[in-house]
């Protein structure tokens, strides 16, 4: 039987991974829609707001979606910014953030695409985006090429009326195939499904799990069940990691399937829990919001 919410025991795993008498601690984390909960981004599969409510934006994330209504889909991901733009970080983020300073052994892979885990200090080395970014923007003609990162406009086009082919009019569009005389719009820089994940970071990623044991895989807020990102979770098993899952939802804790009796299962909201599990790695969430450093060995 997993331990079930057992503190304790996770804080001894902890103690026996980071033995100074031992190599340094390899920890990887997969993170999903579940971490910004907390900061009000409403989860993939939740309602996604009013505007949302009769579109499943698992039919909006696709290339045919865009193809077929580019302004319904460029509706949905400039609602989307608005939304993360207005949030703030959570102290699951910071939690992570900071046990990224705290442990260079550590690798943090999220799923989501809402700029708030670098906003909240996440050192960019130990964090892969692995389905891009709402804040990117890349040229959907196949070829060009072009990227734009870290794109926080707001609003992203200038006010029109409702009208879409108003709104068509005024979709960013391509500057680099403007300057070679073509029109074609700017995308949304995130990977939608049928699309591959970015090759250069999935071989960094792999090139970090091949380097050696991994001790510990945390897996927060996700209902794992988009691939290839879910499969880091059996990759982590596979080099020797014990697995600890946050969920909100007991039934939905991801990775329960393959779940161990070393592994761990803490039902409750990540940005409460991440910051009591990590306490003995990254100190205590101070008053002020800000990161204690880990406390000097008493
Ligand atoms: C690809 C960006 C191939 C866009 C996203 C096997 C292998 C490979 C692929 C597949 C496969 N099987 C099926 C596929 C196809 C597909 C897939 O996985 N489909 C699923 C539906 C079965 N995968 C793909 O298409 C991938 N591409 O495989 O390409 C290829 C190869 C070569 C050449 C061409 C093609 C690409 C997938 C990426 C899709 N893009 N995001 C956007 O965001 O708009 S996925 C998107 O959905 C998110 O990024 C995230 O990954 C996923 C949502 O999952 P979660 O984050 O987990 O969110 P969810 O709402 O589901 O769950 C939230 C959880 O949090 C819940 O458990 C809840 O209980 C919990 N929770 C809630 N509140 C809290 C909480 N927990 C803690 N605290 C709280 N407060």
């Amino acid at each position: 039987m997993v331990h079930r919410n057992d503190l304790f025991a996770f804080h001894a795993l902890l103690a026996r991974i980071t033995a100074p008498d031992r190599r340094p601690p390899r920890i990887l984390a997969l993170c999903g829609a579940g971490l910004s909960a907390a900061s009000g981004l409403p989860t993939f599969r939740g309602a996604t707001g009013a505007l949302w409510e009769t579109h499943d934006p698992m039919t909006l994330a696709t290339p045919e979606a865009f193809r077929r209504d580019p302004v319904l889909v460029w509706r949905f991901y400039a609602h989307r910014r608005s939304v993360a733009l207005h949030a703030r970080p959570n102290a699951g983020h910071r939690a992570l953030a900071a046990l990224a300073r705290n442990c260079p052994g550590f690798l943090c892979l999220t799923q989501n695409v809402d700029g708030l885990s670098p906003r909240a200090g996440h050192p960019p080395a130990q964090l892969q985006t692995l389905h891009g970014s709402l804040f990117d923007l890349r040229c959907a003609r196949a070829g060009c090429g072009y990227v734009e990162r870290d794109n926080r406009q707001e609003p992203l086009w200038a006010a029109t009326t409702a009208d879409d082919d108003d709104i068509l009019s005024v979709l960013p569009r391509c500057p680099a195939c403007r300057d070679r005389g073509r029109s074609s719009l700017l995308r949304p820089g995130v990977v939608w499904f049928g699309e591959a994940l970015d090759k250069a970071m999935v071989d960094e990623v792999d090139t970090w799990i091949d380097a050696g044991k991994i001790d510990l895989m945390l897996v927060v807020g996700t209902s794992a069940e988009v691939y290839p990102a879910a499969g880091y979770v059996d990759v982590a098993r596979e080099e020797g990691a014990v697995v600890a899952s946050v969920n909100l939802d007991a039934a939905d804790l991801g990775c329960l399937s393959g779940m161990q009796p070393e592994d761990f299962a803490f039902g409750g909201d990540a940005a409460q829990l991440l910051p009591r599990m990590l306490e003995p790695l990254i100190g205590e969430l101070s008053q002020t919001g800000e990161w204690l450093e880990a406390k000097e060995d008493s």
